[in-house]
């Protein structure tokens, strides 16, 4: 038993607004609807963070000093995927193929200069992965969340998680709502309950290690 195991956890649920003149953003509304609903087995708190290279990550940094979760699970859109995507790894690079909603777009060039090239995923992706297969909701693990803001975030709550001993950290794509148009397979409804378990998953395996996203068991 950790000296955390006795407290009710708290786990940020970071999303994202719109972007690309886009009417809404999936993973800022399971924000909302998270914050309003909560969640039997911990205290939900939550960010909707700017499309923003110069300030997403500063807000989410504000965030965990203001709420000190146990887990923060980062959501953000990947419009083109057909699948809740648990990222394994962030990548120091800012190359982005649109500019972000302040008008910037970094092209070829490091978040963080001299760091590490990748920072890996604290959350067990392996087993959120298969909790939603079992739940039939399509997952699959995903090695790269992109050049653009979303892997930016990640990249920078990863560093921000190594200096927090025993938080649990990591980010999850989700795909197109009918919001969006097209024909996508989700509701928001759905998502919400991939979200869950996901969450779900990660209480349950707090006394576990996640070793670079894989399960230890
Ligand atoms: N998706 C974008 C940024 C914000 C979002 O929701 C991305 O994948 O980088």
């Amino acid at each position: 038993m950790n000296a955390r195991a006795d407290h009710e956890p708290v786990v940020l649920v970071t999303g994202f607004e719109p972007f690309a003149g886009a009417p809404v953003n999936p993973s800022g509304e399971l924000v909302r609807r998270l914050i309003e609903l909560g969640h039997p087995d911990c205290r939900i708190v939550g960010e909707v963070l700017p499309v923003s290279f110069d300030r997403a990550a500063g807000l989410l940094a504000a965030a965990i000093e203001a709420h000190n979760p146990d887990i923060v699970i980062a959501l953000g859109l990947a419009e083109s995927r057909h699948a809740i995507t648990p990222e394994r790894v962030a990548i120091n690079l800012a190359d982005a193929p649109i500019a972000d909603n302040d008008g910037d777009q970094p092209r070829d060039a490091e978040i963080e200069h001299g760091g590490p090239a990748a920072r890996f995923t604290g959350l067990p992706v392996k087993a959120i992965a298969h909790a939603l297969d079992a739940a039939g909701i399509p997952s699959d693990i995903s090695l790269t969340a992109g050049s653009y803001v979303c892997n930016h975030v990640f990249y920078q709550l990863m560093g921000l998680a190594a200096a927090r001993p025993g938080l649990r950290a990591g980010f999850i794509h989700v795909p197109a709502t009918p919001q969006l148009g097209g024909s996508p397979q989700f509701t928001l409804d759905e998502l919400e309950r991939g979200i869950r378990i996901a969450i779900t998953t990660t209480l349950s395996m707090r006394d576990d290690v996640a070793h670079l996203g894989g399960s230890t068991h």
